[in-house]
This record gives structure tokens, C-alpha cells and sequence, in this order.
């Protein structure tokens, strides 16, 4: 094994390659709480396994589709021969939002290993995502970190330094299960699409080796349909087919991947969604779901006459108390007694009653509150 190797950082903006960048390195670059921080690749170099490991940190990225410059920057590195192994650095909490660039990565058929980082916002939020599945599915090993607390960054280096001759599922060392089985290219990629792009991707990489003498051109095959500026400029095909049109279907396929790959790793969320399926079903019957709400007005209707009638209570005592001690303090100043009368009876007396009525029978309370559960009611129901 050579004694040196590079390992690139690649995510989503915000994802913390950054913070995992210094907690390797003991470096002080800009770490925030907003997308864009880093803008140019930064470069350091610790020891470990006996061997030179160069981390490089990446601007973030949403997809291998370079538009801005930064994009530009992290996609010719990742790209390039310069990296040996991939750190694809995912934020845990948002997993449905970074598995597109993951997709891609994958692509490339380089040898990579997942950085499940924020794994403690995960835990805060009680979600639960199966790793091991995870692994399975996309055929690379997937560590969970905590970027911020060093947690799990000894285990990521030590995969990635593992990872380093391993291209694909069939070498990652990883027992890979497929989510499908409807291609034998499964058992080489992660993800394989449907009958028809696999085979018009197959049409273009053979064009490709034939034409420029490429080898790994799985990529540039997507990449060529997916009608991407600097491939298409590089690579001029003759094909004998519509070239027109796979960029939006292999968007498409990607996201359903993702779909289905959430259904079977986020235990959470499947819990989730099974307990407001219940919910929905209690609530959007016909005879049932009148039922609740009748049973909820009445609840509703109950609790605020009991709590009035209790505060009702404890407002008359607190005027009367009021009442009491204007009077005395009033007679102290010898004031007259049809003033006094008309401040303790009439103002005092009058603004405590108005508030004890005002509390249980203002109509106004009474029509905001039933109009509110009505609209509530009908909300959960469309
Ligand atoms: N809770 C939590 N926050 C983290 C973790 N790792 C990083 N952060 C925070 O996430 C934010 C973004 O971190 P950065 O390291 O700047 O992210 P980046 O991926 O380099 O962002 P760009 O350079 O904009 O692409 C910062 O506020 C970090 O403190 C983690 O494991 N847990
Ligand atoms: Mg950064």
C-alpha cells in the first residue's frame, strides 16, 4: 500500500466538511451556520497508519452539475486522478436532500465512504436511520459522526484508508443487497435505471471507448445524456438515437431511488407515517370522524365552564377583597361617601363584574372557539 493517499471531502453546503476538516487537521478555518462558507480548496496532512493521509476541504455542492464556480472547484478535484478516496459528507438530519449528490458520487466508481455527520441532531430528533441497510443499499461503508464533538472521526479515516483500492459494491467489502434486483448491473452500482436508459447509457459508453478510448465511462455516459456542458464539448458522438430527453428522466429515476432507499432505512419516519395513517383513518371516517369532533367541542365546551366557573370564584373574592380596602382607605382620607360609593361600587364593582361574565359568556370567545375547531376539524379532513 502506498504511503501516502488523499482523501476528499465532498457534501452538500452547511453539511460540516469544514468542522470535520479541522478536527482532523487542528486547523481554524471558517465553520458557520450557513451554506457557502468555504469557497476554494483547502489542503492539510495528518499521520496515521503509518502513512501520509491528505484531507482535502471542498466548497459544498448539491450535484456534480457544476453552475457556480465553487461547484466548479469541488467537482474538477473529485473528479480528477488527484483523489483516492472519497469522504462523501452527508448531513444526517436531511438525508433525503443529500443522497442526489451521493447517487452521483457513486457514479463515478471510485473507491468512497459515507460520513453520516450530525448524528447527534438525529438522536435529538428521536429519528432513526438502519446504517447497516444503508451500507447495503449503496454498497459503501457508512460511519456515523459527530463532526462537532470528534466523535467517530478516528473509525471514518481508518474506512477511507480501507476504501482506498476498493471501486464499487463488489470490492467495498460490504455484503451488498441491492433494493431491486431487475438487472444484473445491480450486483457492479448501486444504482441501476430502468431497462431503457441502461441500455442507451450502454450505447454511449461503447461509442465512448470506441471514439476516445475511455474506460471508466459509466459517467461520462450519464453525464453525456444528462446534456452536460464540459462532457458534451469534450465528447462529440455520432449515436443513432434521440439524444434528447434522459437529462429529466434521469433526474427523475434518481429521486425515486431515493425514495424507495428512505421507505427502507428511516425507522422514524416509517413509525412516523404509520401513526398519522392511524390517525388520519380515526379522523376521516364518516361516522367516527363526526363523533371525535362532537366529543371534542364537548370537551372543550366542559373544561372552559369548569374553569370559568373556578375563576369566576376566585375573581369575586379578589373585588370584594378590592372593594374592602378602598372603602377603609377612602374613609382614612375622608372622602366623601357618594364618591366612595361610586368608586368601589360603581367603578370597582362594575369592571369586576364585566371581567367575570366577559370570562365564560363573552359570545365573541365562544363563536372565535367554535369556528376555530370547526376549522381545524376540516382541515385535518381535506
Ligand atoms: N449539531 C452539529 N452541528 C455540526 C456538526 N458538524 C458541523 N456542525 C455545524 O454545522 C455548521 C456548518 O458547518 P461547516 O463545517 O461550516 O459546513 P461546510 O460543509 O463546510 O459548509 P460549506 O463550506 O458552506 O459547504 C456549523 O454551524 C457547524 O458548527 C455536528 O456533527 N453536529
Ligand atoms: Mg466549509
Amino acid at each position: 500500500m502506498s504511503k501516502e493517499i488523499t482523501v476528499g471531502f465532498i457534501g452538500n453546503p452547511n453539511c460540516g466538511k469544514t468542522t470535520l476538516f479541522n478536527a482532523y487537521t487542528g486547523a481554524n478555518l471558517k465553520v458557520a451556520n450557513w451554506p457557502g462558507v468555504t469557497v476554494e480548496r483547502m489542503e492539510g496532512a495528518i499521520k496515521e497508519h503509518n502513512m501520509t493521509i491528505h484531507v482535502v476541504d471542498l466548497p459544498g455542492t448539491y450535484s456534480l452539475t457544476s453552475y457556480t464556480m465553487e461547484e466548479q472547484v469541488s467537482r474538477q478535484f473529485i473528479v480528477s486522478d488527484q483523489v483516492d478516496v472519497i469522504i462523501d459528507v452527508v448531513d444526517a438530519s436531511s438525508l433525503e436532500r443529500s443522497l442526489y449528490l451521493t447517487l452521483q458520487l457513486l457514479e463515478l466508481d471510485k473507491p468512497m465512504v459515507m460520513a453520516l455527520n450530525m448524528m447527534d441532531i438525529v438522536e435529538k430528533r428521536g429519528m432513526e436511520i438502519d446504517l447497516h441497510r444503508l451500507a447495503e443499499i449503496l454498497g459503501i461503508p457508512v460511519v456515523p459522526v459527530v463532526a462537532r464533538k470528534k466523535k467517530g472521526i478516528q473509525t471514518l479515516i481508518h474506512a477511507a484508508v480501507h476504501q482506498k483500492q476498493a471501486i464499487g459494491p463488489t470490492t467495498a467489502g460490504i455484503n451488498h443487497k441491492p433494493l431491486s434486483i431487475h438487472d444484473e448491473r445491480v450486483k457492479e452500482h448501486a444504482m441501476v435505471y430502468s431497462k431503457e436508459i441502461e441500455e442507451t447509457i450502454s450505447k454511449v459508453e461503447k461509442e465512448l471507448q470506441k471514439e476516445y478510448g475511455l474506460k471508466d465511462t459509466r459517467w461520462h455516459a450519464i453525464k453525456w445524456l444528462e446534456n452536460d456542458n464540459e462532457i458534451k464539448e469534450k465528447y462529440s458522438l455520432n449515436v443513432d438515437f434521440d439524444s434528447d430527453g434522459y437529462e429529466t428522466e434521469i433526474i427523475n429515476e434518481k429521486y425515486d431511488f431515493i425514495q424507495a432507499l428512505l421507505h427502507e432505512v428511516l425507522l422514524g419516519k416509517k413509525q412516523k407515517e404509520e401513526l398519522t395513517d392511524k390517525i388520519d383513518s380515526y379522523i376521516m371516517h364518516p361516522i367516527g370522524g363526526i363523533l371525535i369532533f362532537l366529543l371534542i367541542m364537548l370537551a372543550v365546551f366542559g373544561l372552559t365552564f369548569l374553569l370559568g366557573d373556578a375563576i369566576k370564584g376566585y375573581v369575586e373574592i379578589f373585588i370584594d377583597w378590592l372593594i374592602g380596602i378602598s372603602t377603609v382607605g377612602l374613609e382614612r382620607l375622608h372622602v366623601s361617601a357618594w364618591l366612595i360609593d361610586l368608586i368601589t361600587e360603581g367603578v370597582i364593582g362594575g369592571v369586576g363584574g364585566i371581567i367575570t361574565f366577559y370570562q365564560i359568556s363573552s359570545s365573541y370567545s365562544w363563536h372565535w372557539l367554535f369556528w376555530k375547531t370547526v376549522d381545524i376539524w376540516h382541515v385535518s379532513r381535506m
